[in-house]
C-alpha cells in the first residue's frame, strides 16, 4: 500500500467493484447547514437537537418542534450542494460507466445529494421537505414555506409532522433493506462526515467490514469509526472528496 493515505484511498476507489458510501451532516456543513451535534444559531441556539428530534418532544410541544423543523426546512431549501456532493455524483458516474455498482446511503434529511445529481441515494432518516399526517400517514411534499401555523393541522384532523426519522422510530423498511444489501455486497465502504454514533446507520460500516470490505473514513475530526477503518482521511469532505476523485480517475476521460 502507498505511504500517502490519499493515494492509497484513491487506489482502493479505482479498483473497487462495488462501492457503498454513507454520509452524515459533515458533508452538508460546507453548504452552511449546521451539523446535528454542532450548536444551532440564533433563536434556536438554546435548544438541544437530540432532545427535539424525538416523538416525545413533538407530543409535548408540537408547535415548538414544528417551528424548529420549518426553520430548518427553510435553511435546507436555501442551501446549495457543495464540491463534496458533486464529487459523489462524479464517483457514481465513473463507476456506472465502468459497469460497477455504487450506493449512497445518507443520514442527511436535506435532499442535497439528490439535488446535486446523485441517483442511487438511500435516505435513511427521511426528508425534511416532506410533512406527514399523524393520523393517515399521508405525505405532503409541497407545502408553503413557512407553514401558515404551528402545529399545522391536517385535513384528516391530525397534525402534520416532519417526514424524518426521530430517535426511537424505525427507519423506512425499504431503505434498511437497500442499505443492508449494499453494505453486505460492497468491496469498498466509505464513511463520510458522520460522527458514526447513531444506529442502525453506524452499523453498516461494521456489516461491510464483517463481509470483507475495505473501508475509508473522511471526517474533520476523529470519530468512533476512525480506529476501525483501513484508511482515515482527516479534513473537510468538500476538499478531500474532489481530491480523491481527481487522483482515482485522472486522465480516464
Ligand atoms: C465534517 C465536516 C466537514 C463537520 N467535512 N466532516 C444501538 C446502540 C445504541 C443505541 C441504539 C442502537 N440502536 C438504536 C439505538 C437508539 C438510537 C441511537 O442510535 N442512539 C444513539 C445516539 C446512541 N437510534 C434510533 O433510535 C434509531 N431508530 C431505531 O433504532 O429504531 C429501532 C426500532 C425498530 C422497530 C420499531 C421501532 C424502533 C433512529 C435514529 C434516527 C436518527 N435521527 C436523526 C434526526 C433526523 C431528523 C433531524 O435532522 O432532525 O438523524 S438524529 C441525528 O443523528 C440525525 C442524523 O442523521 C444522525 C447522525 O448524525 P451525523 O450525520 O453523524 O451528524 P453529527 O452532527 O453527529 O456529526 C457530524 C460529523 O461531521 C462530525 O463527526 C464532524 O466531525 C463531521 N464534520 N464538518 C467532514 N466539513
Amino acid at each position: 500500500m502507498p505511504h500517502d493515505p490519499l493515494q492509497a484511498a484513491a487506489d482502493l476507489l479505482r479498483d473497487a467493484r462495488s462501492v457503498c458510501v454513507i454520509t452524515g451532516a459533515g458533508v452538508s456543513a460546507e453548504s452552511k447547514i449546521p451539523t446535528f451535534r454542532d450548536a444551532m444559531e440564533g433563536l434556536w441556539a438554546k435548544f438541544d437537537p437530540q432532545t427535539l428530534a424525538t416523538p416525545e418532544a413533538f407530543a409535548a410541544d408540537p408547535a415548538m418542534v414544528s417551528e424548529w423543523y420549518d426553520f430548518r426546512r427553510g435553511k435546507c431549501a436555501q442551501a446549495e450542494p457543495n464540491p463534496g456532493h458533486l464529487a459523489l455524483v462524479e464517483i457514481e458516474r465513473r463507476l456506472a460507466d465502468a459497469g460497477r455498482s455504487f450506493t449512497l446511503l445518507t443520514q442527511n434529511v436535506d435532499g442535497l445529494h439528490r439535488r446535486a445529481g446523485s441517483t442511487r441515494v438511500v435516505e435513511l432518516h427521511g426528508r425534511i421537505d416532506i410533512w406527514r399526517c399523524t393520523k393517515t400517514g399521508l405525505e405532503y411534499p409541497d407545502l408553503p414555506l413557512p407553514l401558515p401555523e404551528y402545529p399545522m393541522p391536517s385535513e384528516a384532523g391530525g397534525l402534520l409532522r416532519p417526514g424524518v426519522v426521530w430517535f426511537g422510530e424505525a427507519l423506512p423498511e425499504d431503505a434498511l433493506e437497500q442499505a443492508h444489501a449494499a453494505a453486505e455486497s460492497c468491496d469498498l465502504f466509505m464513511s463520510v462526515g458522520t460522527s458514526a454514533v447513531v444506529y442502525p446507520a453506524a452499523g453498516f460500516l461494521h456489516l461491510a467490514r464483517a463481509h470483507g470490505s475495505k473501508s475509508i473514513e473522511i471526517n474533520r475530526d476523529p470519530t468512533d469509526a476512525t480506529g476501525l477503518v483501513d484508511i482515515a482521511l482527516q479534513g473537510r469532505s468538500g476538499e478531500i472528496l474532489p481530491a480523491l476523485v481527481e487522483l482515482a480517475f485522472a486522465s480516464r476521460g
